[in-house]
This record gives C-alpha cells, sequence and structure tokens, in this order.
C-alpha cells in the first residue's frame, strides 16, 4: 500500500512537536496549581526536571544539603497555605530531605518532597541500584501520605493528589516517589494536557456543629477565670481578624504560644505573657485555639497547671481531641469557620470576665516586667544574652514586617521572651520537636516567599547543623541577617572535660575558643560583623538590615551564660552512674 502525502508517517521532529514526557508534565502539573517555587539540590535522575522548572518561568532554589531545601519547602507551605516543594535525587538525598519532611508533618506544615528514584524491579528484587531504596515505604511513617507515580498520564492526577493530601485537613508532609524511568515516559501532548487536574478548593471550610459551638459558649460564659491559647495552627489558619475579634470582644486574657506570637501585638493588653505561671496554673476554663496539648503544655496536667480545669479545644484533627486530658468542649472544624461561630453567639450580654481575675493578672504582669526591664538594663561584661537581645529587641521594634527565625537552647528561650512580635506568621522556630537545623533552611524559605528581611538569631551550635547554607544565602543574596550567639559550645563553653587523662579531649559540649563565623560570611562575598557589646550590635544589625544583604554578626557573650538545655533542664534524665 502507497501512502497519500497527507497520511505520510510523522517525522521524528513532527512527533516530538506533538509528544511531551514525564519531565514536562510534572513542571506543567505544578504550575497548573499555580506552584511557582522549587527548593532542591540536583543529581540523577532529576537535574533536568530541576532545569526545565526554571526554564519554565518555576523558581528554583538550590541548596547544599536536602534537609535545608526541605526546611525551606516547609516553612513556604506554613507561610502561604500552599505545599512547599522539596526536590531530591535518590537515597541518600531522599533520606537527607525526609527529616525536614517529617518535621513538617509533625508541625502540621504543608510540604511536598518530591524524590527521584531508581527503576523499580531492580530495587524490588534488591539487585543494587544506584542509589537503590525503597523510598516509598520509608517515608510512609513520616508522611501524612506517600504516593508513587508510575505511568506518564497518570502526573497530573498524582500531584494533584499530593497537594491536596498536603493542604486539606491538619496540614502535613506529603512524599511523591518519581522513578526515572516515568520522567523519560513520551505521551501525545495533547492528551497530556488534558490530563492535568487543578485541585479545586484544596482548603475546603470545614463548619462546625450548632451544638459544639454552644456547649464551648456555655462553657466559657460559666467560667470564672477564663484563658484563650493561641498555637501555630491559629496562626496558620489565616484567620487573624476573626481571632483578634474573638479575643477583643470575649475580654479573655491570652497566652500565644512561640509561633503565635504576633498573631496579636505583643504589647496588647489582654496578652497575659508575662504572667505565664500564674494563668496556666490558676484559669479554670482554657480555650485552646489550634495549640496542641503536648510537652510544650505539659501535657495539659501537672504542676504547671495547677488545679482541675476544663477545656475548650478548637481544632481541625478530631483525634487530637482527648489525647492528654478529657476535653469538655471540643469544637472540630477550620479555625476561621470555629472562631467566626463563636463570635456569632458572643451579644451584649456576653460577660466579661471578672474584675478579679484581670487585676490579679495585670499585677503579676507588672512584677514580672520590672524585674525583666531591671535584668535587661544591665551591661555586663562580656555581653549576655540578655544585653544582647535588649539591642535586637530595639531593632527589630522598629521594623514588625521582618521575619524572625530562633533555634538553640538558650539562645531559643530568651529570645522568645525578649524579643516582642507584632504580625501574624513572622516567627518561625524550633517548633514541636525542639529541632536543632531549621535555621538556613527557614530563613532562605522565608526570605524567598515574602520578599522580606529575616533575622536569624541562633545559638552557636544550632547554627552548625545548616551553616554551610550561608553559600546558598550569598548566591542569590537574599536578605538575610544571621545573628550568632557565639558562647564556644553546645549550652555553654566552658563545661570541663571529665577525663583529664584524655588530654586532647574537651568537653563533650565545647567548641573551638574563639571561633570567627563571620569569616565563614565573608568567604561567600556577604558581610561578617564581630560583636562584643550591645552597642555594637545595635549598630551591626541596623546597618545589615538597611543593606538587606547577606550578613552575619559573630555575638561573643559570656560563654558561662545561660542553663544546661536552657529550660528543659527538667527533661535531662536524672544522673545515675555519673553521679559520684
Ligand atoms: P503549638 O506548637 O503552637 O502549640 P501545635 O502545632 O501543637 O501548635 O498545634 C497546631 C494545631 O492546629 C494542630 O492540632 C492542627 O491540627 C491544628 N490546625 C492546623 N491548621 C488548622 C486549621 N486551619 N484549622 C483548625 N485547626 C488547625
Ligand atoms: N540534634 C538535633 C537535630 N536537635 C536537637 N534539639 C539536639 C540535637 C539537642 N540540642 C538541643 O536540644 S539545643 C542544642 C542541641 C544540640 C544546641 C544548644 O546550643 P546552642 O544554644 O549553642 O545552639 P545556646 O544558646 O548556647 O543554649
Amino acid at each position: 500500500m502507497s501512502a497519500t502525502l497527507e497520511q505520510a508517517p510523522a517525522t521524528a521532529a513532527e512527533d516530538a512537536v506533538n509528544m511531551t514526557d514525564g519531565f514536562h508534565l510534572v513542571i506543567d502539573a505544578l504550575k497548573h496549581n499555580d506552584i511557582d517555587t522549587i527548593f532542591g539540590l540536583v543529581g540523577i535522575p532529576i537535574t533536568d526536571l530541576a532545569r526545565l522548572a526554571q526554564a519554565e518561568g518555576m523558581r528554583f532554589i538550590g541548596f547544599r544539603h536536602e534537609q535545608h531545601a526541605g526546611n525551606a519547602a516547609a516553612i513556604a507551605g506554613y507561610m502561604t497555605q500552599k505545599p512547599g516543594i522539596c526536590l531530591t535525587v535518590s537515597a541518600p538525598g531522599f533520606l537527607n530531605g525526609l527529616t525536614a519532611l517529617a518535621n513538617a508533618t509533625t508541625n502540621c506544615f504543608p510540604m511536598i518532597l518530591i524524590s527521584g528514584s531508581s527503576e523499580r524491579e531492580i530495587v524490588d528484587l534488591q539487585q543494587g541500584d544506584y542509589e537503590e531504596m525503597d523510598q516509598l515505604n520509608a517515608a510512609k511513617p513520616y508522611a501524612k501520605a506517600a504516593y508513587r507515580i508510575n505511568k506518564a498520564e497518570d502526573i497530573g492526577i498524582g500531584i494533584a493528589r499530593a497537594i491536596r493530601a498536603a493542604v486539606s485537613g491538619r496540614p502535613g508532609g506529603v512524599y511523591l516517589d518519581l522513578p526515572a524511568q516515568l520522567l523519560s515516559q513520551t505521551m501525545d501532548a495533547e492528551r497530556g494536557r488534558k490530563s492535568l487536574v487543578r485541585v479545586v478548593d484544596p482548603v475546603p471550610r470545614q463548619i462546625p456543629a450548632p451544638e459544639a459551638v454552644q456547649r464551648a459558649l456555655d462553657l466559657i460564659q460559666g467560667a470564672k477565670r477564663p484563658l484563650i491559647l493561641l498555637g501555630k495552627g491559629a496562626a496558620y489558619a489565616q484567620a487573624d481578624a476573626a481571632i483578634r475579634a474573638f479575643v477583643e470582644k470575649t475580654g479573655i486574657p491570652y497566652l500565644p504560644m512561640s509561633m503565635a506570637k504576633g498573631l496579636l501585638p505583643d504589647n496588647h493588653a489582654q496578652s497575659a505573657s508575662a504572667a505565664r505561671s500564674y494563668v496556666l496554673a490558676e484559669a479554670d476554663v482554657v480555650v485552646l485555639i489550634g495549640a496542641r496539648l503536648n510537652w510544650l503544655l505539659s501535657h495539659g496536667k501537672g504542676k504547671t497547671w495547677g488545679g482541675p480545669k476544663q477545656f475548650v479545644q478548637i481544632d481541625i484533627a478530631p483525634t487530637e481531641i482527648d489525647s492528654n486530658v478529657a476535653i469538655a468542649a471540643p469544637v472540630i472544624g477550620d479555625i476561621g469557620s470555629c472562631v467566626s461561630a463563636l463570635l456569632a453567639g458572643i451579644d451584649a450580654n456576653f460577660g466579661k470576665p471578672g474584675i478579679e481575675w484581670t487585676r490579679a493578672i495585670a499585677e503579676r504582669k507588672d512584677k514580672n516586667l520590672t524585674k525583666m526591664a531591671a535584668t535587661l538594663a544591665q551591661d555586663p561584661s562580656p555581653m549576655n544574652y540578655h544585653s544582647a537581645l535588649r539591642a535586637i529587641r530595639d531593632v527589630l521594634k522598629t521594623r514588625p514586617d521582618i521575619n524572625v527565625v530562633n533555634e538553640g537552647a538558650n539562645a531559643l528561650d530568651f529570645t522568645r521572651s525578649i524579643v516582642d512580635m507584632y504580625q501574624p506568621r513572622k516567627r518561625f522556630d524550633s517548633g514541636t520537636w525542639g529541632i536543632m537545623g531549621i535555621g538556613m533552611g527557614y530563613s532562605i524559605g522565608a526570605a524567598v516567599v515574602s520578599g522580606l528581611p529575616v533575622v536569624a538569631i541562633e545559638g552557636d551550635s544550632a547554627f552548625g547543623f545548616s551553616g554551610m547554607e550561608v553559600e546558598t544565602i550569598c548566591r542569590y543574596q537574599l536578605p538575610v541577617v544571621t545573628v550568632i550567639f557565639n558562647n564556644n559550645g553546645v549550652y555553654k563553653g566552658c563545661d570541663p572535660n571529665l577525663n583529664p587523662r584524655l588530654k586532647n579531649d574537651v568537653a563533650v559540649t565545647a567548641f573551638v575558643k574563639g571561633a570567627r563565623y563571620d569569616k565563614m560570611m565573608e568567604a561567600f562575598g556577604g558581610t561578617g560583623y564581630h560583636v562584643t557589646t550591645p552597642a555594637q550590635m545595635t549598630k551591626a544589625l541596623t546597618e545589615a538590615i538597611a543593606a538587606g544583604k547577606p550578613a552575619l554578626i559573630n555575638a561573643v557573650i559570656d560563654e558561662a551564660a545561660g542553663a544546661e538545655s536552657g529550660r528543659l533542664i527538667n527533661l535531662n534524665p536524672k544522673k545515675g552512674a555519673l553521679k559520684k
């Protein structure tokens, strides 16, 4: 049979025009859902995926270690309610990213870890492929959901599924496995376009039941000493106006958890932060809004909580209720809908808390604030956490739009209580796990997403976990100013080595003395500062923020300042064998 001209088979070039492949479909599917940034680290088999993303107009922010790319993606998800994307190579790259995925899931941050993987048939028979690993099963226990896409025509639905899993309900980390052979699979371009899925209503409202709302209102109304506790779920929900209205209309004192600081400005008259121990012990009804009763809240019981209490708990996850103590009034739904429903039930007859309660709190606050002011006013030499943080606090007060990243032990605890926040979702820290290593990843993610400056306040040990990413900060010329509280060690720098016979070994907590972290920054073209007094700190921080360029301030503080494990001393096991 001879073919007519019209029926002639397409040339290879014509074929290519009408065909698409897995690489293109992954990028198209992400873009189709308004995802415009990928945080990652390239290598086999995803280098071309990253190149193509850039060519197609997405930002690809390349890191030096996948954990930090994952942390950047996680914080981007927290800030935007859109899943942050982290892209890694197989096995070791995937495992490096997995810590960040697990941390995101633990903190309820939406992100998607996308990793290339080796040939299934070799992995499944364990025949020893390059970077062989059963990544899907490894990810499952640490992710909210884990999926693998095997066919090019499933890329659209697979990515839609990953996005919805990450952001709907309680947000979390999702793992998406992309075998190398998927990326090179080809299919008809038109069919490919049609296979893409745009997720409709990815974060659906979840309206609470009216009887649950009424039960909560009755309990709050009957309280003598009510307290509101705002967690990072409340900050994440972006229901800022409704939450503020609820606090102000009810007149109930509130406590923000660390990442909820700034949801209402920390200098708000109803903030009970400066009387934290008092209100936790004395309150009779506590309204939890997007905060879990985990270790950060002493599991809702024990000495911290004083006498018996009743709880209202607003959360999107029904299984969070009764997790640690009995919850008298659960309100299940999204925080925006729940708080609005409560607000609707508060009318002119709603009784505000009695004067004895609010006056007692005000007295405690005054007393504690006066004491803190006296400590902050001291100018010891060498500088300590308090005098350095006084300088930082005063500079940051002039720039409430700045993002603050914070990790360490003492560096975390003191910064949280001394540096006030004035706007929502501006403070990012070690969170639910108390993890070290989020510093530079969160800083990069926050700078990229917000386009605003970041000040990272870091213990010297904490900084070490992600310090190499200062190169990334310099490469992308991000406005990140890192302040390192340099006390020569983990917690402190002056512990003794307990075995004098091991002369060349220092204490288990000690680092090189007098390290010049500022020179690390200079090595990559950023600005380094070496400061030893609060006045120098003020000058350096002001200048570095104004410059809007990468900078690092090596702040030398007293190596004996601070306590082991910061405020968590009681979580250390009791000394047994070591006790003489
Ligand atoms: P914190 O550490 O600040 O106390 P947690 O991370 O322990 O806060 O708690 C956050 C809680 O918020 C989680 O239980 C989560 O299910 C919930 N949450 C997150 N987003 C929403 C939302 N949009 N609506 C309702 N609850 C939410
Ligand atoms: N590893 C990881 C991943 N997370 C951790 N939390 C720890 C180890 C243990 N750890 C803490 O809990 S705080 C901390 C470590 C190593 C560092 C404290 O020292 P620092 O801060 O220099 O960062 P301060 O200001 O000197 O206390």
